[in-house]
């Protein structure tokens, strides 16, 4: 990765407070970087304002992940080890510290608002918020890792290394780097009915994140358990992802991957190819119609004996 040449003033500043250096140092990268725009959209942002968190990359949780999503879903200490004496050629991997860094890119209103009318397939801006929004999560990713090492830290963006991989497992998939197992450890959010994570943004969301060996301290998870902020979990009511999902994937039981799986790959296949408009980008148009027109698309979401009354 290329670095940069830091004065001694933004050492010092990074010195005094890495966490508060870091924060700033991704929000102005999303609010600057022109890769952060829909080209084909009057160059309006992809992504509004992050949220990012921090875990010990030690935590006993990314221990219980190589149960909960596959045993060979990696630990930020193997992944960092596996730069080290793999790709930087290193004869031994000592690192020390192990932290990891998590952020989530809320989706904009008018991308959401123009997703939530679609029935069938995604909107036009919500396609190409899939596939410009991954590419710039790479940038970020990659930016990231470049002012760690610039400060004299290993950095690594997981999922853009040769280590990361996707498993097909019974019933679904499983990746060796699961974005949301990383940001639920930071403290972002929590899983759902639909599997969706949602966070104090809502679930229309992307996210990505990158290991390091400088220490930070971690974030506070402020919630109970995995499924905490889902009504349908915490009130046995809600379900209303179940009538937005065109493939019927979505149950009381939950997300069945594979149908998920083709809708997305197969039966909106029409709208790449052209047949319900023209200018859809990427390898599937990326429905998400499961993350709009619902109670969480934007929110934690509130029980309506909870929600305040406006007469
Ligand atoms: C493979 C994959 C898919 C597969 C399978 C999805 C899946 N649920 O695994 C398919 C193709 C179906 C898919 C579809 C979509 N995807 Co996708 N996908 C991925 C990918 C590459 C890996 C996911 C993975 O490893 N899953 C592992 C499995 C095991 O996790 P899981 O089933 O969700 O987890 C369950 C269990 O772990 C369980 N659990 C049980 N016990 C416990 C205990 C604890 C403590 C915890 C924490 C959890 C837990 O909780 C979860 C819910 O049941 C990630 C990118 C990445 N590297 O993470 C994106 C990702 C998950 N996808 C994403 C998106 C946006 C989509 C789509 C909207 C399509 C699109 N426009 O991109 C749809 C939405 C589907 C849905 N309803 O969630 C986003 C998620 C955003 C969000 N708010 O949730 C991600 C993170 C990409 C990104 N960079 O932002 N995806
Ligand atoms: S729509 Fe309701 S049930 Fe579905 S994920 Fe959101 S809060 Fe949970
Ligand atoms: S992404 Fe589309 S097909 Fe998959 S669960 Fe959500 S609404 Fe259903």
């Amino acid at each position: 990765m290329t670095t940069f040449t830091v004065d001694k003033q933004t050492k010092r500043r990074f010195n005094s407070d890495p966490k508060l250096f870091i924060e700033k140092a991704i929000k102005n990268f999303v609010r600057t970087s022109p890769a952060n725009r829909l080209t084909s959209f009057h160059d309006q942002p992809i992504f509004d304002e992050p949220l990012i968190g921090f875990a010990d990359g030690d935590d006993p949780l990314f221990a219980e992940f190589k149960k909960i999503v596959h045993e060979k879903h990696l630990s930020p200490r193997e992944i960092l080890s596996l730069h080290l004496t793999e790709t930087l050629k290193h004869e031994t991997a000592e690192i020390g510290s192990i932290s990891v860094i998590s952020f989530v890119l809320p989706i904009p209103a008018e991308t959401k608002r123009s997703n939530a009318q679609e029935k069938e397939g995604p909107s036009l801006r919500w396609n190409h918020t899939r596939w410009q929004g991954q590419d710039f999560i790479s940038d970020l990713s990659k930016y990231l890792v470049s002012l760690l090492e610039s400060m004299g830290f290993l950095a690594i963006a997981p999922d853009l290394s040769p280590f990361f991989e996707i498993l097909l497992v019974p019933g679904g998939f499983a990746s060796k780097w699961s974005q949301r197992h990383i940001a639920y450890a930071a403290g972002l959010g929590t899983f759902s009915l639909n599997d969706g994570f949602i966070t104090s943004k809502g679930l229309a969301v992307r996210c990505g994140s990158v290991v390091t060996n400088l220490k930070l301290e971690p974030s506070i998870r402020p919630y109970t358990h995995h499924l905490a902020n889902c009504l349908f979990y915490a009130t046995g009511k809600c379900g209303k992802c179940i009538l937005r999902c065109p493939g019927g994937a979505i149950s009381e039981k939950g997300h069945d991957k594979l149908k998920c799986f083709q809708m997305l790959f197969e039966k909106q296949k029409p709208w790449i190819e052209g047949a319900y408009g023209k200018g859809y980008i990427g390898e599937y148009a990326g429905c998400g119609l499961c993350q709009t027109g619902v109670p969480c698309e934007n929110r934690i979401p509130v029980p309506e004996s909870k929600q305040q009354k406006v007469d």
